[in-house]
């Protein structure tokens, strides 16, 4: 069997990348270890900036997400018992779109399986890639159904499994700089069973740890609290994490949250890692594969989707065209994004954090960081320009 280009992961990267070259006529193989069932219901991000959906628009891939998901033009940042809200959109110009992931997820599997008839195959094991320096690369796997070992030939590989994917482990030791960056904090992430209880994203700094809260549903919200890296989950009890958001997420004038089931409690600790260069051979590494960033920002889906359209035109001129430009150029275009990106998290998380490091010098910086948010235009438009992600 021959494609010309194996994708290996069916996330927003894989996904993404195979809508673009299906709209080409480019025959392509995506091939996924989860079913389907599950990887449309797996919960994650839900913030994409308006560039990022501006980029599934003209690709025809956001006629779901621009007539449900829902546009925020601020943000609101809790301290010292009082609330603070940040008009971003005004001065940018731009606007957050939430969308739950697993609805993205589900819509480009829908287009890139049912419409578009671009070949996927679900639950397959032990994925290896093979001979990735040479013009004929190839991946093997075992199908589900028959048990029996298959190999794909191709001349592109796009590896866009994720952090735990196996692409980025096929990479020659020692040829790509893989950068880390601890952040040495831990976040309880929660979906709960509530309405969300404000109408934009509310950032709680508080000396007893940073607590979040972001909308995805008006059925469902998500909530971080901070705590300590590597911190059991079973630790937070209902009735804790409730106290504790309550308390954290607290200020004058603000309603009480309205509480309801947790249905997802699972403890983030909070890294970064960044692959350099982002390909090799005939492989091209996209999204979570290539690099993580700590949720912070919000920044990981549409880094992912910020790949997958690169990879996705470049791939097509190589492919329809002989001319591998565009290709030679993805990692250096990509990584520029990528590190802003890696910064202003950064950035972000000595605002979110500081307050309750117990250094009272950090402490006193954050609130400067926050106070300059409000008291200079600068400041806000800086901010507000690397919190949307630049166009
Ligand atoms: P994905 O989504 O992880 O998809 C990779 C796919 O590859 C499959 N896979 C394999 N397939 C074949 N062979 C193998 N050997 C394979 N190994 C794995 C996996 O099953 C999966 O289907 O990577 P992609 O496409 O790069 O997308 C990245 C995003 O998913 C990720 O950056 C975001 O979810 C990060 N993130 C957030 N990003 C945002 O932009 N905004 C947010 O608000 C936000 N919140 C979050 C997040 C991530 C979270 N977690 C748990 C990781 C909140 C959370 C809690």
């Amino acid at each position: 069997q021959h494609f010309p280009v194996v994708i290996v992961g069916a996330g927003p990267a894989g996904l993404t990348l195979g809508n673009i070259l299906r709209a080409a006529s480019v025959d392509c193989l995506v091939l996924e270890t989860e079913s389907r069932a599950f990887i449309e219901q797996r919960p994650r991000a839900g913030v994409l900036e308006e560039w990022a959906v501006r980029g599934l628009e003209q690709r025809g891939l956001a006629e779901n997400l621009l007539a449900r998901g829902q546009v925020h033009h601020e943000c609101e940042f809790r301290f010292a018992g009082e609330r603070h809200r940040f008009e971003y959109a005004s001065l940018t110009g731009q606007h957050h779109f939430i969308y739950p992931q697993q609805f993205l997820v589900t819509d480009l599997v829908r287009e890139y399986a049912d419409v578009r008839g671009g070949a996927i195959r679900f639950g397959v094991r032990d994925v290896e890639l093979h001979d990735l320096d040479s013009e004929r690369p190839s991946v093997s796997y075992t199908d589900p159904g028959s048990g029996l070992r298959q190999v794909v030939r191709a001349d592109v590989v796009a590896g866009c499994d994720g952090a735990r994917g196996v692409s980025r482990a096929a990479l020659p030791p020692g040829y790509a700089r893989i950068s880390r960056y601890d952040y040495g904090i831990g976040w309880l992430a929660l979906l709960a069973e509530a309405p969300p209880s404000n109408d934009c994203v509310v950032f709680g700094m508080h000396p007893r740890g940073f607590a979040g809260h972001m909308a995805r549903s008006p059925e469902v919200t998500r909530y971080y609290l901070e705590c300590p890296p590597g911190d059991d989950p079973e630790n937070w009890s209902q009735d804790r994490v409730w106290a504790e958001l309550q308390e954290r997420l607290g200020a004058a004038g603000a309603p009480r949250l309205t509480e309801g089931r947790l249905i997802e409690k699972r403890v983030l600790d909070m890294h970064s890692y960044v692959v350099e260069p982002m390909s090799y051979g005939r492989l091209f590494l996209a999204g979570d594969a290539a690099h993580l960033t700590a949720p912070i920002a919000a920044k990981g889906m549409n880094l992912a989707l910020h790949d997958a359209f690169l990879l996705g035109d470049a791939l097509v001129t190589f492919l329809t065209k002989g001319d591998s430009t565009g290709l030679d150029g993805y990692s250096r275009t990509s990584l520029a994004r990528v590190w802003d990106y890696q910064e202003f998290s950064q950035w972000l998380s000595e605002v979110y954090h500081g307050v309750s490091s117990g250094d009272p010098h950090r402490a006193g910086t954050t609130q400067a960081r926050l106070r300059r948010l409000f008291a200079s235009p600068a400041a806000a438009r800086a901010f507000a320009e690397s919190y949307l992600g630049r166009a």
